[in-house]
């Protein structure tokens, strides 16, 4: 049996670990990396796997090193000004690359079915000064193609963050060809684990062009800086190792869904906890398996009791962003579903280094907390749900 790395890290029941496929091919692959001689600044290996995402992705795709800063330089390379609508219901980066950008930030309420930015909720934030909206597909479920392909043709720029969505496939095409730009992460809690590192898929070889020159500080030719860049290239190391990463993607895909397959047996009867619902014409990637709860304190009881038990759970995204200090005062159009998923989600422990019987283990630890009430008869899973909170 090939070996791994990172399996059940230390023992411990995680949200997220960075397993390392066939890690004896990785270390030959590192050494003729030393041996080369070449660590960094666009050598062969990010090369070779911008060519094989470009042509993955049917979009030009720059390598970057994470996907914070791929997200900064595809909003500096738009040049949009004014106003970015955001998820507040998502990670710092997404609205972090729009105020660093100078833009203002408003926060948009997402559909609590798919925890994406809702498009009903988008729409009358819109004005003459808003320039960019930043959909998530949040936890690997889609945004609402649709809806913000058309407000590119209104004039509205569109950077989905793409972060959690490496090898989702979707009916509607290549979830990366959508948008001004798409931005994935292959930070070590990813489907693809390089520790650090990130793609930008652009609309046009043009705006990629702009994208790497501004990853390299924004040099032009030899000596002239054109653009305010920064250093946010991809060096050699963590491009092998997402190269690496991509060759066991479709094993570690499978792996994550047979976990997940298990919680749903195991946790589908309990009446005041909601699983995910699976989008129509979308084959998941498994990144993450959010479980609601119907009240706030249950999600605590759960949290803490699953912590005492040595597994690890994570409350992505507790607190919301307009939560936060740096957001305090950022508008919104109203933030209810917001407000009442961040109070009641908890991302289960799930990635490919855990086997179906570790979910039972946690299912089981859930099922000694959460009465075991059958669900309601009247629910319809596809419905959109009356505010919960
Ligand atoms: N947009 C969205 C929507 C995002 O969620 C993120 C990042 C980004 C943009 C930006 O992507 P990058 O710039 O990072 O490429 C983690 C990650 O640091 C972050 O990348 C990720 N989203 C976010 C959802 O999760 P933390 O603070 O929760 O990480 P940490 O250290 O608590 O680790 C989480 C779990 O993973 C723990 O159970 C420990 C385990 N772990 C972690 C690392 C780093 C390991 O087992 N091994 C490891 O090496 O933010």
């Amino acid at each position: 049996m090939k070996q791994r790395t990172g399996k059940r890290s230390a023992g411990r029941l995680l949200t997220a670990s960075p397993v390392v496929e066939d890690p004896d091919r990785l270390l030959t692959d590192l050494r003729e990396l030393i041996a080369s001689g070449r660590l960094s600044n666009f050598g062969p290996v990010a090369g070779k796997l911008e060519q094989r995402l470009s042509s993955l992705w049917g979009a030009p795709t720059v390598a970057v090193a994470n996907a914070t800063l791929g997200l900064e330089l595809a909003i500096q390379a738009l040049g949009v000004r004014g106003k970015a609508i955001v998820p507040s219901f998502t990670f710092f980066s997404t609205a972090h690359a729009c105020r660093r950008a100078g833009l203002e930030v408003v926060f948009a309420d997402i559909d609590p079915r798919t925890y994406c930015l809702d498009p009903e909720a988008v729409e009358p934030l819109l004005d003459e000064k808003t320039s960019l909206v930043v959909p998530v597909h949040t936890y690997g479920n889609l945004a609402d193609f649709d809806y913000f392909e058309a407000l590119r043709e209104r004039g509205i720029a569109v950077v989905y963050d793409a972060a959690h969505a490496m090898g989702v496939r979707s009916r509607a095409g290549e979830p990366a060809a959508f948008g001004d730009a798409t931005v994935f992460s292959f930070h070590a809690t990813k489907v693809v684990p390089a520790g650090e590192g990130g793609a930008v898929a652009c609309s046009s070889a043009a705006l990629a062009e702009t994208v790497r020159r501004l990853s390299n500080f924004g040099l032009s030719g030899e000596t002239e800086v054109t653009e305010l860049g920064t250093n946010a290239k991809l060096s050699e190391i963590h491009a092998l190792f997402a190269l690496h990463g991509l060759d066991h993607m479709k094993s570690a895909i499978a792996k994550r869904l047979a976990v997940i397959e298990r919680y749903r047996e195991e946790l589908g009867d309990l009446g005041p906890l909601t699983l995910p619902l699976a989008q129509p014409g979308v084959a998941p990637n498994g990144q993450f398996f959010p479980v609601r709860f119907d009240w706030p304190e249950l999600r605590e009881r759960v949290f803490a009791g699953l912590v005492d038990k040595g597994i690890h759970p994570r409350r992505y995204f507790s607190p919301p962003l307009h939560r936060l200090a740096v957001y305090r005062g950022a508008a919104n159009g109203g933030l209810a579903f917001t407000e009442a998923v961040a109070d009641t989600v908890l991302c289960l422990p799930l990635h490919s280094g855990l086997e179906p019987a570790d979910a039972s283990k946690v299912s089981t630890a859930i099922r000694r907390i959460v009465k075991p009430r059958p669900k309601a008869a009247t629910a319809q899973p596809n419905a959109r749900p009356e505010l919960f909170a």
